[in-house]
């Protein structure tokens, strides 16, 4: 299918735009390495307003180019290496190079989802620069080469990734599932904006590998998908909190339980759960979830976002509507 694409004249660069997304029912762990094919479906919320614009153009030289801001990357670096690799899958010849310049809202690799963003924009230029006029569907399969998560980005609102059962990957892509409630806000609490040391893609692999609690992970998430799904449809907002921070406290459990132990919280991280759950003791229904990192990403709805602001000053917040 890949071998399909056909190279029709490519335009001189092509400019595109993608959101990226958080899970509420969250993919950890691959069953296969090479095509980042989960184990387990997963569910997002796409972030309209926090993305990557990335900008492609083929170039006259003997290697890709990757400058991230402002920056030229150098060659050798593993996050140029990982784009050529992405790239190589599509190049229609060998001595062909790319130069992508690429800008983010998000921090890089701070389990702020910005690799899902990356590889969805990165492809949205390829289909662009090739006037491939692919649909989402297929362009969600192809950005899941890049990065799994990617997968998730190509709609605006709930958007499931389905685990597929085919060994070439050609049915494990997103699909829209239902709009964002207007009331509902989405909230980054940045603790720490460092690259992490250990890159979810490492950590999933060992967490598959050596977690005894793997296999109970993955009956979690089948009944979170289907709880999740429930609340969204009802848009019982309790459930949906509820499901989504018990998911993600699943999995850090998970990864905590892999040998050696995979830690991402820090003191930090837990001062911010502590607070969260001592204004639902309160009575506020504000709920979290969080990723490969540090940071925390709140869950609420409109009428609280005063008292959000007041008590985390420093949020950055998405709003649906
Ligand atoms: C997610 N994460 O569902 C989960 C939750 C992090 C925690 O997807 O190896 O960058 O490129 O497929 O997509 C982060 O992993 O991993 C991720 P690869 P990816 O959002």
């Amino acid at each position: 299918m890949l071998g399909d694409l056909q190279c029709k004249s490519p335009r001189l660069s092509a400019t595109c735009y993608a959101p990226t997304n958080i899970a509420l029912v969250k993919y950890w762990g691959k069953r296969n390495e090479q095509f980042n094919l989960p184990m387990t479906a997963s569910l997002s919320l796409t972030l309209p307003d926090f993305g990557t614009t990335t900008t492609l153009k083929i170039i006259d030289t003997d290697h890709d180019q990757l400058i991230l801001g402002s920056v030229a990357l150098p060659p050798g670096d593993p996050m140029v290496q990982r784009i050529s690799a992405f790239l190589d899958i599509f190049r229609p010849y060998t001595h062909h190079y790319y130069q992508i310049v690429t800008k983010n809202s998000l921090p890089i690799a701070a389990g702020l989802a910005s690799s899902a963003s990356g590889f969805a924009a990165l492809t949205l230029a390829l289909n662009q620069l090739y006037d491939w006029q692919l649909d989402q569907e297929t362009l969600s399969m192809l950005a899941r080469f890049g990065s799994g998560s990617a997968c998730r980005s190509f709609w605006q609102g709930f958007v499931v990734w389905h685990r597929g059962i085919r060994r070439n990957g050609f049915d494990s892509k997103g699909s829209f599932f239902a709009p964002a409630w207007a009331e509902l806000c989405l909230g980054l609490l940045v603790i720490n904006a460092a690259p992490k040391l250990l890159s979810s893609r490492h950590a999933m692999q060992q967490t598959v590998k050596t977690s005894k609690l793997y296999q109970r992970w993955e009956l979690q998430v089948a009944e979170d998908l289907v709880q999740m799904q429930q609340a969204i449809l009802a848009k019982d907002f309790e459930i949906l909190g509820t499901v989504a921070e018990a998911n993600a406290l699943t999995m850090h459990a998970t990864m905590m339980s892999s040998r050696p132990p995979i830690v991402y919280s820090t003191s930090e991280t837990w001062q911010f759960i502590e607070c969260i759950w001592e204004l639902r003791r309160q009575g506020i229904a504000i709920y979290f979830t969080q990723d490969a990192g540090p940071n925390i990403k709140l869950i609420f709805l409109e009428s609280d976002l005063h008292t959000v602001i007041r008590h985390f000053p420093e949020i950055q917040i998405q709003r649906f509507k």
